[in-house]
């Protein structure tokens, strides 16, 4: 998958079982596509439902994806919590970390979501880190400094694999989607940032997303490191996030 182009849908707070049911059994059933790593990122309590019906796979592996995890490793006293080997238990394959909208509802910080990937790692599962720049950041011209502070959480993790979402804060749900120029620097600086960080042998995936639809990922996908694409709003319907995962083969 390190070489693939990644679609995952994140679905944030929508679904119910008969419609995702219906929507998961048609993707299952799409041509194959061989270069691009399929994912859905249902609600919690949905996982184990989306990981049953992609279980036995067609003709395409779909990966089952968290959108968030517990900051709590062990078991224990967390009213309302849902550990990394509870998702891994149940079929998780990738755990969304650090999305803006965590940031924004529940205050979360780089300490918080240090620990989330931390467990994550723990039980063999894959981190996929949410970072981004607010607009005010980016009328500031700081954009990169917001981006690299993020990208500091990965400091020092005992892991080779690295995957992050691009997602500027003023793109997500708004319908603006950043220029090529600013996806391509962005990404290219994440990667320098990502191999500074770690080391020149880490395997590396960075998403864009913000506003990603059927009109514009393939301009998207052709912006030099752009390994894929976090899709919100457009994954929740088979046409338009069939044309996504199209756009990206
Ligand atoms: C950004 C994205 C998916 P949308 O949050 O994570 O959502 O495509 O609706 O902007």
């Amino acid at each position: 998958i390190w070489q693939q182009k990644w679609v995952i849908g994140n679905w944030k707070m929508n679904g119910q079982l008969q419609d995702n049911n219906a929507l998961v059994h048609k993707l299952r059933s799409l041509p194959e596509h061989n270069n691009v790593c399929i994912g859905i990122s249902p609600p919690t309590v949905y996982l184990l439902q989306v990981h049953q019906a992609v279980q036995i796979v067609l003709k395409n592996k779909i990966f089952t994806c968290a959108q968030d995890v517990s900051r709590f490793a062990e078991k224990g006293a967390y009213t309302g919590e849902v550990s990394a080997e509870m998702m891994k238990d149940v079929g998780v394959d990738i755990v969304l970390i650090g999305h803006s909208e965590r940031s924004l509802y529940f205050n979360e910080k780089n300490d918080v979501q240090r620990q989330k990937i931390e467990n994550v790692l723990k039980v063999g599962l894959i981190p996929l880190l949410c970072v981004g720049e607010s607009l005010k950041e980016r009328e500031d011209g700081r954009e990169k400094e917001a981006v690299a502070y993020q990208l500091s959480v990965f400091k020092g993790l005992k892991t080779q694999n690295f995957a992050v979402a691009y997602e500027p804060v003023w793109a997500i749900g708004t319908g603006k989607v950043a220029t090529k120029e600013q996806i391509a620097d962005m990404h290219q600086f994440i990667y320098d940032e990502i191999l500074s960080l770690c080391g020149n042998d880490a395997n590396i995936r960075v998403l864009y997303g913000g506003s990603v639809n059927d009109k514009n990922a393939a301009e998207i996908f052709s912006v030099p490191h752009v390994d894929g694409a976090l899709v919100g709003g457009a994954s929740l319907k088979y046409d338009s996030f069939t044309a996504i995962i199209n756009a990206a083969q």
